[in-house]
This record gives C-alpha cells, structure tokens and sequence, in this order.
C-alpha cells in the first residue's frame, strides 16, 4: 500500500503537469486568436471579423483570468521537450513581396491558426472534464469558443477567396442597362468599355421582356462573361441569382427590395461577391452586418435614368467611410464634371450608366 505522503505527492505532480498543458494551449490559442485578427484588421480590411475574433480571445482571457498567476509560476519553457532549439538559418534570405499575401499562402495562414486555436481549445476543453480541473475552468466555455471559431474560420476563409474581386472594385463601374443600349450591340459597347479602361461591368436589365425570357438573357451574359474574364475585369449581374449562378459571373449586385443579403450569400458560392445598393446610412452598416462585399451608394446628384431614385447628396460619402469598411461604389448622375468630387469625398469606384451610354464614342467616354 503506498504510504500517506506519496499520494498527496503525485496529485501535486499531475496538477504541475496539468497546468503547464493549459498554459501552453492558453498561449497557443490567444496567439493564433491574434494572428487571425490581425489578418482579418490589416489584411482584409474586415472590422466585423476582426472585432469577432478580438470579443473571443478577451472572452477566453477573462475566462482565465483567475488562474493566471498559478499559470505563469507553474511555466518552464527552458525546459519544454516541445521548444524550438535553435533557430534554422534561412541559406538564402527571402525576398519580402507579395508571395506572403497570396491567396494561397493567406489561406494556408488563415486555416493553420485556425486549427492550432481550434485543437489547442479541444485540449482545455478535455482538461477541464478532470475533477481536479474542473473547479477552475468551465470545460463547456471552451467548447462554445471552439464552435465559434468554426465559423470564424469559415468566414475569414471565404472573405480571403473574394479578396481579389473585391480589391478589383475600384475605378470606373459601367453599368451595361440594356434599355440605354439605343440598339447597339452588347458585346460591341462592352468592349469599348473595356478598352475605355473600366474595371467593372454590371449587366443591368429591367425590361419585363427580359424578365420573361430569361434564356435570351443568358446567352448574352454568357458572352459578356467571357469577355470580362479575358479582359481581366469583374462581371456582376444585377437582380438575377439565378443567372450569376448560370454564368458563373463574379459577382451578384442587389437593391434592398431584392432578395435579402443573407439568402444570397447563402446561395452564391464563397468566392462570389455581393453588392447591395443603399440611400441611408442604416442600410449601410446593415449590409456590412450581414457580408455584403461592397457597397453601392445614391443617387448622389438627380438623374434621369433612374426616375424614383433618392438623391442623397455627396456628404453621405464622407459619413459612410467613416463608419463602414467595405468599399464604397458612388452612383447616379456622376459625370465628367462632378466625378472628383464624388472621389474626393471617399468613393473607391464609381458607378455609371448615362455619362457613358449616353454618349456615341463610349471608349472615350470611359477614358475621360
Ligand atoms: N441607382 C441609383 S441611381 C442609378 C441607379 C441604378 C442610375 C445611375 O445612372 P446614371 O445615368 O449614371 O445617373
Ligand atoms: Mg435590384
């Protein structure tokens, strides 16, 4: 039997080993909490992810506050079997350029912190189930946090796979309405508007013969795909999931009488932008709230082409960049004339309609 002074001793032991596996998997998972923030603040742009990710590592530190000092004393790196020994030294020093920030190398950042915080919270978790443990962390906190970060990495995933197309939005934004086409052809004007130097273009149509001929629709959004995607530039379709979908267009641009935000992301695949079309500053922020990747602004000044459009005027702009960090797209009746100060007041592309279709040389148009 072993004698009175030996069991006390080995619980000891345990709880050291114990602690020491809480603290390190405490610091894996801050740290790989921070690393995702960090991404989601100064790579991504993305104030609501990276707010997300900041709420979760204060709510796990606040979780283990009371244990912190107990923490540190119990910690002894120097002798971590697991430490890094010496540090490799690179042959050939790595040239700092884009390569870090790809998509891929981005994603393989994103998904390996990810999973380093999500393993490192399952093993608090499975330590918390002890009884000796169990007085001092909630073992059913840690497994919430990890769900949260399920979908936490499924969002920062799936913003990093629109990341390009969203930067993409910037510059001129044609909007191709094909009631404004004076019976020209589709793919004629739109390689004038990418020979223009436009850097979006928007297949808008609301006739209701169209509506109804859905097919014919299609095939020339097949074909204006194809030209965009040659050219390298973006191409929305405007209304119709159905047909982004069927196209396999970049993106879908919604108004707030269409379909809701939160239904067309759902729909559209992850690497598939959505752009909503707002007047107020509620509308704003509340697209932002539920992902929407950009967001399209007016009427900025009275227009012609849209009759029941609200005019907001170019201040809403200056509140707007303030307050959302999507990137904003101003319309309606932006032309030559007024189109610096709609960019002086924060717009990151602008869109238009008449200052281009309107006119009979449309590539000079758009490079004016
Ligand atoms: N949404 C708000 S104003 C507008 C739309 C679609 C019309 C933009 O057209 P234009 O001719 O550039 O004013
Ligand atoms: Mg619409």
């Amino acid at each position: 039997m072993a004698s009175p002074q030996w069991v006390p001793a080995r619980i000891i032991i345990v709880s050291h080993q114990l602690l020491r596996m809480i603290d390190a998997n405490l610091n894996r998972s801050s740290e790989g909490l921070r690393v995702l923030e960090d991404v989601a603040r100064f790579l991504l742009n993305d104030a609501e992810l990276g707010q997300r990710l900041k709420a979760l590592r204060h709510d796990l530190a606040r979780e283990t506050k009371s244990l912190s000092l107990e923490l540190l004393s119990q910690r002894d790196s120097e002798h971590d079997v697991g430490r890094p020994h010496s540090i490799p030294f690179p042959s050939k020093r790595k040239k700092l350029n884009m390569e870090a920030t790809s998509l891929r190398g981005l994603l393989d950042l994103v998904t390996a912190n990810a999973k380093r915080v999500e393993e490192s919270l399952r093993v608090i978790e499975e330590l918390a189930k002890l009884p000796e443990i169990s007085s001092m962390l909630n073992s059913a906190r840690f497994e919430q946090a990890r769900f949260s970060l399920y979908t936490l990495e499924q969002d920062l995933v799936s913003k990093i796979s629109r990341r390009d197309k969203i930067q993409g939005i910037s510059g001129l934004y044609v909007i191709l309405d094909r009631q404004f086409l004076a019976g020209r052809d589709e793919l004629d004007v739109a390689g004038q508007i990418i020979e223009g130097g436009a850097k979006v273009i928007q297949l808008r149509d609301k006739s209701r013969f169209y509506r109804d001929k859905k097919g014919e629709l299609l095939l020339v959004a097949q074909k204006l795909k194809k030209l965009c995607s040659q050219a390298g530039i973006l191409f929305i379709i405007n209304d119709y999931l159905d047909l982004a979908m069927a196209v396999d267009a970049d993106g879908l641009h919604v108004g707030q009488e269409d379909l809701p935000l939160p239904v067309v992301r759902k729909e559209l695949p992850i690497d598939k932008i959505v752009g909503c079309s707002v007047t107020t500053v509620s509308q704003a922020t509340k697209a932002q709230n539920e992902g929407v990747d950009y967001i399209a602004v007016g009427s900025i000044f009275p227009t012609t082409t849209k009759k029941e459009a609200t005019v907001v005027g170019v201040d809403i702009l200056k509140e707007l960049k303030r307050m959302v960090s999507t990137p904003l797209v101003a319309i309606g009746g932006i032309n030559q004339n007024n189109v610096s100060e709609v960019v002086a007041a924060g717009a990151d592309a602008v869109a238009v309609i008449s200052a281009v279709l309107g006119e009979e040389d449309v590539r000079g148009a758009v490079q004016k």
